[in-house]
Order: structure tokens, then C-alpha cells, then sequence
């Protein structure tokens, strides 16, 4: 690690990033061809493989040593090693861009020990940035490519909000989650149950939180309670491409990450079941012990 200079490595992803969402912008969402890979929900566009093909050509090209793990190009059985490792989805959000919904993103994750250590978040249809590298902090850089503030954009630190408030409760929290595209069996229906016993009133026996949100993209999810706006996202099914980006800024911003089934306060960066609570002067490890309650005895089961 000490001979990794990660200013450069957030400087070319950055820069990256940027290519590929002009990219991203340039697909008109009527003429996107679109396929599916489980099932319906599911879906691939072109524009998701034309984007990995341009990263993994950029980012092999200045760090041909580095190992790269991207959505579209992985075999099932190929894991994350403790090598430097690119770990990329070029569209996070696919249902969102075939939809028009300016809520996707290139997340471009760098984990090095299998660490998320290095993250790259940008939603083009925004001009939104999120950063972080390990130790130095994470940012959102907004209107940088839209010519604001004299070209560089208007750049905060993570969280948003200087003083965040302690976490007092889920019910008074805003929870993200997603439903994922598989649509039935034992992850979906522990999903369905635990989604209803977090809405409903505590006459009926829930945690009755303010709300639950889905913007369509785990990284873009991770990302807004990296900010501060989310207190909670829960989510089971999604990849180490999901989260890897994401992760580095949310641990930036003083947030955790533990896992989405109860008891591991470690999960794995390939676990694909992730609890993220937003940084906090109190409350973070009482909120996760009371979401693992709503749990219950219930297990989300993935293969990796
Ligand atoms: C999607 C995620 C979303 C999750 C879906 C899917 P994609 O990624 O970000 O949050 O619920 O299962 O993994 O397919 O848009 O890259």
C-alpha cells in the first residue's frame, strides 16, 4: 500500500469518470438496445458494455498491473484477491438509464487487501461527484463538467451536514433499500417482510421508520448516506461492483458498513448483503443491532 500513490489513482478515475459520462449522456434512451441476463428485470444495455470496454481499455492502459473486476465482463467463480484491484459497474442503474430516470451512475472502485480504499461515484444526468480515498476524506463535487464555480464545481465534504445529529432510532429514520431483480424465493420474501415490519405502526407491531427510499443504484444508495441523507440502506443481492466505490466514501464520512444478515459487524467487500448507517456522534452500533432485531431470524442467502 505505501507504494500506491492513490492521489493519482482517484485522479485518473476521476478523470475516467468523466469520459464515461459523456458517454453514458450521448445514448438516447429511445434507441437503447437493451437485453436482459436472469430475467426481465435484469437488464443490460450496449451502452453498460460499451462503457466497461472503454474503462477496463483506460485503466489497464495506466495500471497494466492492476487486477480488474468489472459487472459486464465477470465469470462467476472469479473472486477478489488482496492484489490492487479496479472493481467497476459501468452503469450502476441500468433500469434507470433505460428509463430516463437521472438516477445512475459509473462507479469505479479501487480495493486494495480486499478493502474498498479508493472511490469514484458520478452521475452524469447530475453532474454529481462523489470521492474518497482511504485516510484523506470524501467529497461531493457538484457542476465541476456544468462550468460552476468558475469551472471546478461546488465541492463539500461528506457528510453534508457539519454537526450530524445522533442516530436516535429507526423510527426516525429514512431507509434506503431495493428490491433487486430477483422476485421471489427466500431472499424475496424475507426482503417483503422486513420492508412491511419497517412501515408499519408500532400498534401493529413495526418499527414504523419515516420512510423507505430506492433510488435504483446500491451506489448511488450508499453515496446519500454517505451525505447524510439517508440514515440506513439495507440491501441483499448486489455485487461487490455495487458497493466497492461507494464504501470507500461512505467509511470516509464516518459511516459503517455491516452486514445485511445479523451478527457480522466485518462483512466481506463480496458478501452481497450490506447494512450502511450514516456517520454519527452516537447511535451507529444501537441502529444496527435494532435493524438486525427487525431481521430476526431470517438469513439472506447469495452465492458469490
Ligand atoms: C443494480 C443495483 C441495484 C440493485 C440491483 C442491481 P445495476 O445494479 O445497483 O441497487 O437492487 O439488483 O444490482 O444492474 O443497475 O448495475
Amino acid at each position: 500500500m505505501a507504494d500506491l500513490n492513490l492521489q493519482e489513482i482517484h485522479d485518473t478515475l476521476i478523470s475516467v469518470a468523466h469520459e464515461a459520462g459523456r458517454m453514458i449522456l450521448s445514448a438516447n434512451p429511445t434507441d437503447i438496445s437493451t437485453g436482459t441476463k436472469l430475467n426481465s428485470a435484469d437488464i443490460v444495455t450496449e451502452t453498460d458494455k460499451a462503457v466497461e470496454a472503454l474503462v477496463s481499455t483506460r485503466l489497464s492502459a495506466a495500471y497494466p498491473t492492476f487486477s480488474f473486476i468489472g459487472e459486464e465482463t465477470y465469470k462467476p467463480g472469479v473472486e477478489v484477491t488482496s492484489a490492487p484491484t479496479f472493481i467497476v459497474d459501468p452503469i450502476d442503474g441500468t433500469t434507470n438509464f433505460v428509463h430516463g430516470f437521472p438516477h445512475a451512475c459509473i462507479s469505479l472502485g479501487f480495493a486494495v487487501d480486499r478493502i474498498p480504499t479508493v472511490g469514484v461515484v458520478y452521475n452524469p444526468y447530475l453532474d454529481q461527484l462523489y470521492t474518497g480515498i482511504r485516510g484523506q476524506g470524501a467529497y461531493l463535487t457538484q457542476g465541476a463538467v456544468w462550468g460552476l464555480e468558475g469551472g471546478k464545481g461546488r465541492k463539500s465534504k461528506l457528510p453534508l451536514s457539519k454537526n450530524p445529529p445522533p442516530l436516535k432510532g429507526l423510527d426516525t429514520s429514512l431507509v434506503g433499500i431495493e428490491w433487486g431483480s430477483t422476485r421471489d424465493g427466500p431472499n424475496y420474501e424475507l426482503k417483503a417482510e422486513v420492508f412491511k415490519k419497517l412501515c408499519a405502526s408500532k400498534e401493529t407491531g413495526g418499527t414504523m421508520v419515516h420512510s423507505l427510499r430506492s433510488l435504483g443504484s446500491a451506489a448511488l444508495n450508499l453515496c446519500a448516506v454517505a451525505a447524510g441523507q439517508y440514515d440506513l440502506y439495507w440491501e441483499g443481492g448486489c455485487w461487490a461492483w455495487d458497493v466497492c466505490a461507494a464504501w470507500a466514501i461512505l467509511a470516509e464520512a464516518g459511516g459503517i458498513m455491516a452486514s445485511g444478515n445479523p451478527g457480522d459487524w466485518n462483512p466481506p467487500i463480496d458478501g452481497r448483503k450490506y447494512l450502511a448507517v450514516r456517520g454519527a456522534p452516537s447511535g451507529q452500533k444501537e441502529i444496527v443491532e435494532e435493524f438486525w432485531k427487525v431481521v430476526g431470524e431470517g438469513r439472506m442467502e447469495y452465492e458469490s
